[in-house]
């Protein structure tokens, strides 16, 4: 009853979203009334009430601690004991911890196994759920340090175990066996201390009926057997209580950063007097509000904890529903946290290192890198719910070349499909999807489709995924049934590999659906949390069941993860035939740590009003900084429909989002970019402009993303640790590597606007690309610049010591621009010296992986000479790029009062000189240099003499 009541709601909701606004909380559990968050919460609150008296009842027992050799490595193996005053017998907890490379120490905590003697009448395993870091990491051979970095001691009086390791010895771990805590240290400075509050908490499994002998006097057994939430009432909670807590204390740190998705600041919030801890749980969330910590589609559980000398990263690595508390104000130097989790073993991952980047980068050793996108995904894409036919999308197809707007991609969402069964199309509509589709390859363009993971019932693909049980199945472990928006429906369990063939068999060349005979067409997932409009919290019910008999509880937040990885291997096995092998493109819209490898994400249903556009700025950097870079918030807003003002605001900001998407609701009036008229229009199409010019720059920060880790949408602070303002920064952010420091404008009938420069260099104005004629700045120390702005401007400042490339001709889309020549952009700084890389490969296929078909770049200037090395490239793709020349090149030089008098290039054999612009305020722009990108070349600056010299 309560999931129709719930079902009305929410189809009321969707087809009348102008009578509401906001998010209905009360469909959503808050810590108070989850019966896991509850009881730690209590059990927080009795051993903060018994102060230094308390005494844990949990402690190591120094005789188990085992050091194991392993492939090379050792893991020191242990059990933790606890210890429970009403009965006989002590629970044992076994442990393990182990150093991974990137010197990331793993601690891992799980309980015996349980004999539960029915287990087999509830049909799940009688084990904790272990397998998260299987999706999580990148490989499933776990790369362990060598044992010859570190060195494991066992102190004499058997009270703690200490672990040295790294390079030289820098990092320290001590295990104490009562109470158990970790300390982690670097340079002999303690970091962070596991366990430091005693928050440590592991619900051992115990029958229903002699729970109170198991209860201690900390513990309260609210929700143990039984959910009180009014929509999941219906959870038999068949494992009873099962949650695991710890909590962290991070030395001399304040600023705490990650654990998406929440559409909140980038620095993390103090939530200790607040009854709404961070909390991860994927669930499609209607309206979501900003400034919340409420859940939303996605998780990554990756904190990061950033000093000027020290950061540090704090992996969580669990899939199930997590709170967590923040403390940053019951102690003057130090901040904590308190982890919770409904169940699954204890596993958590410390990273330490000097930076926040060094973070990103031994994170993406164990969880892996982005992958670097295929270069269209980069371009805009056009999209709304829904482009109504094959008509519809050529029309809109030829109206961005009339209108002159570059585009690469238009998306056909749910609506395309007959009656919204994936894997068809609607024949009315879409009566010849491959002439559609070969309509849309002749101008460059492609086509994204959306398949999301609730299957229709009664059709042939759902009756095949039925039969060949591969749904995710009840809680009687027969096949679940919901409502989603096709009506009844079933999900796809992508935890079961028997959906990959499934999955596969819809994607190959021959297939009627898929068989497009074209390569030009990508993916769209959404609803993967999953949702489930009748289900507790729109999503699936906890005690439902996937392959391997686990619990839904114990992987949720891991499922959108498993969805799109299957779509992407399909989409893989499909281009594997082909010679044309296509790097897959796929939208995400859940996702856990370790989807960076295959997707894309973007922020959800957001609304067509100013402050969304002011999140979404936020809500990008953390997912930039939590390894998950390719991200991006729909532009316009999802919900309503914006004025001609946002919209133009709101395309000026969104061309920095690393994936840049227009979309709109199905009851948004039109909004193409052409719609809104001029002056708008004009202003827009001169934004997206400067994203396709600016195209090499942000493909090559995605290639060193791949590499690195690094962020492309990055937070100030990456490039400011000594600067404290510059923590809690989160409307302006750098461009990658480039240099560019952007601040968009997020406030209606702005005329004014400040942007913070977090140091001293000089920064060039740029504007609207209006290269500096008076603007340079340069402070005496950190702090905002002012400027005057009309709708036309996009603020951007370059700072000096940056070489940007560009390619400036206006072309329909990224396939047109492939040789077309470079413009480089050469911004020297306070000592006069600038560099910069430049990343090109084919843009689209495997071969930079396969056979090295790729070119890397490394760009120097000072004052005098300018050189271009190249760093990687092999014979087949120099002939390849042999014609792509270097053409323009400015030069920015805040120091120099001297005008050039000659410049010459050199390359190979030949050496000729530039055509140049005499020195106007501080630029000098070489014309038409003629230099090929594929080869070294070298630079001659001759100034002439100074009045003074004369
Ligand atoms: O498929 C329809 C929409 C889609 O346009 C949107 O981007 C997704 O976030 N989808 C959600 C389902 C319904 C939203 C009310």
């Amino acid at each position: 009853m309560k999931f129709i009541r719930q079902f009305h709601i929410i189809l009321i909701l969707i087809w009348a979203p102008t009578l509401v606004f906001g998010v209905k909380e009360s469909l959503f559990k808050t810590c108070e009334n989850s019966g896991f968050c509850h009881r730690n919460k209590y059990f927080a609150e009795s051993i903060k009430n018994e102060g230094s008296n308390y005494q844990s009842r949990y402690s190591i027992a120094p005789e188990s601690i085992l050091i194991e050799s392993k492939l090379n490595t050792k893991i020191i193996h242990g059990q933790i004991i606890k210890d429970i005053p009403t009965l006989a017998e002590d629970f044992i907890l076994p442990f393990e911890l182990s150093i991974l490379e990137g010197n990331n120490i793993r601690f891992t905590i799980n309980e015996e196994q349980r004999h539960i003697a029915d287990i087999k009448a509830i049909n799940i395993t009688n084990y904790r759920y272990n397998q998260t870091s299987d999706w999580a990491f990148v490989t499933s051979e776990l790369p362990y340090l060598a044992e010859n970095l570190f060195k494991v001691e066992i102190d004499q009086s058997k009270s703690e175990v200490i672990v040295h390791y790294g390079e030289s010895n820098e990092y320290k771990a001590i295990l104490t066996f009562n109470p158990v805590t970790l300390t982690v240290f670097y340079n002999d400075i303690p970091q962070v201390i596991a366990n430091h509050q005693n928050f440590f908490n592991f619900e051992h499994w115990r029958p229903k009926e002699s729970n109170y002998e198991h209860l201690t006097v900390e513990e309260t057994d609210y929700g143990m057997f039984e959910d009180h939430f009014v929509d999941s009432e219906n959870d038999k909670i068949p494992l009873g209580p099962e949650s695991i807590a710890l909590d962290f204390t991070f030395k001399g740190f304040k600023n705490l950063y990650g654990i998406p998705e929440h559409a909140d600041s980038l620095n993390l919030k103090d939530t200790t007097d607040s009854d709404q801890p961070y909390r991860l749980y994927n669930v499609d969330i209607f309206e979501y509000e900003t400034n919340s910590r409420m859940a939303m589609y996605g998780a990554i559980p990756l904190l990061l904890a950033v000093k000027p000398e020290i950061s540090l990263g704090l992996f969580w690595i669990n899939g199930a529903d997590t709170f967590i508390n923040v403390d940053k104000t019951s102690n003057e130097e130090d901040s904590s946290t308190h982890w919770i989790s409904e169940n699954g073993v204890l596993d958590f991952m410390i990273i330490i290192d000097k930076t926040p980047a060094n973070i990103n980068y031994n994170y993406g050793l164990i969880t892996g890198f982005t992958q670097l996108p295929p270069l269209f995904s980069l371009g805009y894409h056009q999209c709304r719910w829904n482009y109504n036919d094959e008509k519809d999308v050529l029309d809109v197809n030829q109206l961005m070349d009339k209108h002159q707007f570059p585009y690469d991609t238009i998306w056909l969402d749910i609506e395309y499909t007959d009656q919204k069964k994936y894997f068809t199309w609607d024949k009315h509509k879409f009566p010849s999807p491959k002439q559609l589709l070969k309509s849309l390859d002749h101008t460059g363009r492609n086509l994204v489709i959306i398949i999301d993971p609730h299957l229709k019932t009664n059709y042939f693909f759902s009756d095949e995924v039925i039969k060949k049980q591969a749904c995710i199945n009840d809680s009687k472990n027969t096949t679940f049934y919901g409502h989603c928006w096709p009506g009844e429906s079933v999900w796809i369990d992508t935890f079961n590999p028997t959906s990959q063939p499934i999955w596969d068999s819809q994607f190959e060349w021959n297939n009627e659906f898929f068989g497009l005979d074209s390569s030009n067409v990508f993916l769209w997932n959404d609803m993967n949390e999953p949702s489930v409009f009748n289900g507790p919290e729109t999503s699936a019910p906890k005690d439902n069941i996937h392959f391997g008999g686990w619990e839904h509880r114990s992987v949720h937040n891991i499922y959108g993860l498993t969805y799109h990885e299957a779509t992407y291997e399909s989409l893989i096995k499909r281009t594997k035939g082909n010679t044309n092998r296509t790097r897959p493109f796929i939208l995400t819209r859940s996702y856990f740590a370790g989807s960076q490898r295959t997707a894309a994400m973007w922020t959800g249903d957001n609304m067509s009003k100013w402050e969304y556009l002011k999140i979404s700025i936020p809500m990008v950097l953390t997912s930039n900084i939590v390894n998950m870079p390719f991200s991006g918030a729909d532009v316009g807003g999802f919900f309503g429909n914006p004025s001609k003002e946002l919209l133009t605001r709101w395309y000026q900001a969104g061309i920095w989002y690393p994936f840049f998407r227009a979309h709109a609701h199905i009851d948004a009036r039109r909004r193409e970019p052409w719609i809104a008229g001029e002056p708008y229009t004009s202003i827009m199409r001169d934004a997206v402009l400067l994203r396709y010019a600016l195209l090499p720059t942000l493909y090559t920060a995605f290639y060193e993303s791949s590499k690195t880790g690094i962020p492309i949408f990055k937070p100030i602070f990456y490039e400011a640790l000594t600067n404290p303002k510059s923590y809690s920064i989160d409307d302006e952010f750098f461009f990658g590597n480039s240099g560019l420091l952007v601040k968009p404008v997020t406030d209606e009938g702005a005329d004014r606007h400040e942007i913070y420069i977090p140091d001293t260099e000089v920064y060039y104005d740029y504007t609207n690309r209006s290269l500096p004629s008076i603007n340079v700045y340069k402070l005496d120390e950190p702090g905002y610049i002012k400027k005057d702005i009309s709708l036309q401007d996009i603020p951007a400042l370059i700072k000096g010591g940056h070489i940007i490339s560009l390619k400036e001709r206006y072309r329909r889309s990224t396939r047109l621009m492939v040789n077309d020549p470079y413009t480089l952009i050469i911004a020297l700084n306070n000592n006069g010296v600038a560099e910069g890389q430049l990343y090109i490969d084919d843009g689209e296929s495997f071969e930079f992986e396969n056979s090295g078909e790729l070119a890397l770049v490394k760009f120097s200037a000072t004052e005098s000479t300018i050189n271009s090395q190249i760093l990687e490239i092999n014979d087949t793709f120099k002939q390849k790029i042999s014609s792509i020349k270097i053409e323009k090149i400015i030069i920015l030089n805040s120091k120099s009062n001297k005008s050039i008098e000659s410049i010459s290039i050199k390359q190979g054999d030949e050496e000729w000189q530039a055509k140049f612009d005499g020195t106007v305020d501080k630029k000098t722009i070489i014309h038409n240099a003629k230099i090929k990108v594929s080869e070294s070349w070298d630079i001659q600056l001759i100034y002439e003499p100074d009045h003074d010299e004369l």
